[in-house]
């Protein structure tokens, strides 16, 4: 999978990418991810890729001519299953979503900045617009990075049996249950009895029903999907 990030803040990448199982989906060449600077494609000597919004309003608009040139170029030398802009209003980002694009070849996130971007851009190459909660960052970079994680640590071969993603939180609408490792006693604070027990049956009944009651006290909506959002 590829994934072209355009930003008008590289230097916020160096640093996510470089660490753990995303670094080694890129050494094992899985994820290849590029970094691209939008200033780069201004045409004009200030560098500016932002404007101001007609009809007024406070905040900045980001302009089209940087943003459609960089999406142009990319566009020449490959084809893109998505064009994704990172967004607070758009739809929100989920384990399913996440599913879904670690399919795809070939994607596009767009970072947004100031007030938004020209609504046209979103018109003509836009296929997906994606929010990562309900509070607003200071822009699309750090929502880009948390999708990136999310997607590619689900590539087939990036995850190893420890780290599987099939016991994620979420994969199964259930948040996890508590784990523990030794010593099985510490400051008098004890390993639960089950754990020890080498019961396998008993161990997964009680993991279950602990990741229940995590899900029904902190995410209900999780249990009925309905009410969810
Ligand atoms: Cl994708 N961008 C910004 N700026 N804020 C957000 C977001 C994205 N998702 C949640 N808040």
């Amino acid at each position: 999978m590829r994934i072209d990030i355009l930003t008008i803040f590289p230097e916020m990448f160096s640093g996510p990418f470089d660490h753990s199982i995303i670094k080694r989906a890129k050494e094992k060449g899985v994820a290849d991810i590029y970094i691209h600077d939008i200033r780069e494609f201004s045409n004009n000597k200030h560098r500016n890729v932002d404007d101001y919004a007609f009809g007024g309003g406070a905040g900045m608009v980001m302009m089209i001519q940087p943003i459609a040139d960089c999406i142009e170029q990319l566009k020449k030398e490959r084809s893109y299953d998505e064009i994704i802009f990172l967004t607070p209003d758009g739809f929100l980002f989920d384990q399913p979503m996440a599913n879904r694009l670690s399919l795809k070849g070939n994607i596009i996130l767009l970072c947004g900045h100031y007030k938004g971007i020209d609504e046209r851009l979103r018109e003509h190459y836009t296929t997906l617009e994606i929010s990562i909660g309900d509070y607003v960052l200071s822009g699309g970079e750090l929502a880009a990075a948390v999708i990136s994680d999310a997607i590619i640590r689900l590539i087939p071969g990036v995850l190893n049996d420890e780290t599987s993603a099939l016991s994620d939180s979420y994969q199964d609408n259930l948040l996890s249950p508590p784990v523990y490792t030794r010593p099985s006693e510490y400051n008098g604070w004890k390993v639960p009895d089950v754990l020890l027990s080498g019961n396998e049956k008993e161990i997964i009944k009680w993991q279950r029903e602990k990741a229940i009651e995590r899900t029904r006290q902190r995410r209900p909506g999780l249990l009925n999907p309905d009410q969810a959002h």
